[in-house]
């Protein structure tokens, strides 16, 4: 069985005091016009930690008024880019200062895995600040070839007022991921971070004050995604959105942008990514990998390998070694060092993910491993294993957001391709293989925006990444994460004095 280290949950690491729990507009912490809060609740638990502010449309408008305000006539969009690079570089300093406290948040607000928190989603953050900041002063446009006696060339100007809406799952990465580019791009914004987990955004518009970036810049308003969220995506003084969520809502903003301002969308939406392990595999890397792509941050990743496929030469072997893997896998209190694997984010999604596990059962799926809550309390899930998956089946189609695989086999090369195409979605694919051959063959013909070949999240601030198909699109991270938050404005004069 899967061992589940609990014990007492604060013994390892000091939970942290709650410093900020208001709306941050125009550089100030304020309660909410109609004063309301709401709770946000400690999964591993399901205990209260704190209130937080719940902004709602009113708070939202007051939040854009200063982000434009500061667009308009303050100093960030006019700064050199040098400057905007330079105070980015102090929060990043900041954000690094209290890496074991922000961390925390993290944990208790989403139930992650404090160590990889700590190790690397904050010091990721700060470097995702850093990458940016350095890009800020090289934002620059083009000479074009005109084809007359004209002299053009292109300015990349920021877009305006950006509205990003973010998710629980990654609380710290996915802040500084929209905010950071749309910084360096010099932009203003608003930003609503998920109300199962608010808690460290608002320490990094603390944060984003004391590096300097001036009032108005970067607004935070906590609050739900019908009301908060959707005023946001309907505003009419909003330039361009950037959300990271469910395909249901990333419809519902496009609609909202549609139908308000035509403001700019880019969406990063779910995944049902493959793994396609060959034949020619190390056997035995490979099931980690499988087993690291699926219960990495408890399968709550969007870029998760939900369904592997493996080539009917290794099998047996494969799935005795996965077997032997995944009962030696922990999970438990996130502070624990050793655990490897923290309750479900809240309620909803462990009784989701449990949901999805009857359906499997149902449909005639085998249960390898797994299949159950774990504990007392709090929202822990077994890590999950199914065989004999059939491609029809809910959980070879549906983003389930859980530790739970969908394992399957498959014979030539072309079966493989077939198979790991059959999804709405095209997040992310992972091939393991040491046929260059086959790597290449398959890695071109998977239509996904990121291919990991005998790897498997395998991030980097350098390395953008996004949707084909229902997963979206818009590219996050990279210098392409840029292009979201910029306007190409063409100039032309003609080079001699003539009668234009
Ligand atoms: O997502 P929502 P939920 C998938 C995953 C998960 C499922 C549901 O499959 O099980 O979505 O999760 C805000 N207008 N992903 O319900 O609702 C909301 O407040 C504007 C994949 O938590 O999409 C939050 O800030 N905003 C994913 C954000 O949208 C709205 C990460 C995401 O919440 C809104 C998370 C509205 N009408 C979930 N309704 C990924 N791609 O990584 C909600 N929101």
């Amino acid at each position: 069985m899967t061992s589940h280290c609990n014990g007492n949950m604060d013994s390892f690491v000091k939970v942290p005091t709650i410093k900020f729990t208001k709306l941050f507009i125009n550089g100030e912490f304020v309660d909410s016009i109609s004063g309301k809060t709401f709770e946000t609740i400690d999964p591993r638990t399901g205990e209260v930690i704190t209130r937080v502010s719940e902004g709602d449309k009113e708070d939202v408008d007051l939040a854009v008024k200063a982000a434009r305000q500061a667009f308009d006539n303050g100093p960030w969009p006019r700064l050199p880019g040098s400057e905007r690079g330079r105070i980015m570089m102090k929060f990043a300093d900041l954000v690094n200062q209290h890496v074991e406290e922000l961390a925390a948040l993290d944990t208790i607000d989403g139930g992650k895995l404090f160590g990889s928190c700590k190790s690397m989603d904050v010091p990721g953050a700060a470097n995702c600040l850093r990458y940016y900041a350095g890009a800020a002063d090289k934002i620059h446009g083009n000479v074009l070839k005109m084809s007359r006696e004209f002299h053009g060339y292109t300015l990349r100007e920021p877009i305006g007022v950006v509205g990003h809406i973010i998710p629980w799952n990654f609380p710290t990465i996915m802040f500084f991921g929209k905010v950071s580019p749309a910084l360096a791009a010099g932009c203003t914004m608003v930003l609503k971070p998920a109300e199962q987990t608010p808690l460290s955004a608002l320490y990094y518009a603390h944060l984003a004050k004391l590096a300097g970036i001036p009032d108005g810049v970067l607004n935070v308003v906590t609050g739900f995604g019908p009301t908060a969220g959707a005023a946001i995506s309907s505003h009419m003084d909003i330039d361009a959105i950037s959300f990271t969520g469910s395909t249901e809502v990333g419809r519902e903003i496009m609609q909202a942008a549609a139908k308000s301002n035509l403001k700019t969308v880019s969406l990063e939406l779910g995944g049902k990514s493959p793994l396609v392990i060959f034949d020619d595999a190390d056997v035995d890397k490979a099931a980690g990998l499988a087993l690291l792509g699926i219960l990495y941050n408890k399968g709550e990743i969007c870029v998760a390998s939900s369904r592997v496929f493996v080539q009917e030469g290794i099998y047996d072997e494969f799935v005795k070694l996965l077997v032997e893997k995944v009962k030696a896998w922990k999970v438990g209190d996130p502070f624990h060092p050793k655990t490897q694997q923290g309750p479900q984010v809240d309620k909803k999604q462990f009784e989701k993910i449990l949901s999805y596990i009857e359906h499997g059962k149902r449909q005639g799926a085998t249960l390898l491993s797994g299949g159950n809550p774990l504990g007392d309390k709090g929202y822990y899930i077994e890590p999950t294993i199914f065989t004999d998956v059939k491609e029809d089946m809910l959980i070879a189609k549906d983003e389930i957001f859980g530790p739970v695989m969908a394992l399957m086999k498959f014979n030539t090369i072309d079966e493989a391709i077939k198979k790991a195409n059959n999804t709405t979605y095209g997040l992310a694919a992972g091939i393991v293989t040491k046929n260059l051959d086959v790597a290449n063959t398959v890695s071109r013909s998977i239509r996904a925006g990121v291919i990991w070949i005998n790897c498997y999240l395998a991030f980097d601030q350098d390395c953008s990444y996004g949707g084909y198909k229902m997963s979206g699109f818009g590219r996050d991270c990279g210098l392409e994460a840029l292009d979201k938050y910029l306007h190409v404005k063409s100039i032309v004069t003609p080079i001699y004095n003539s009668p234009w």
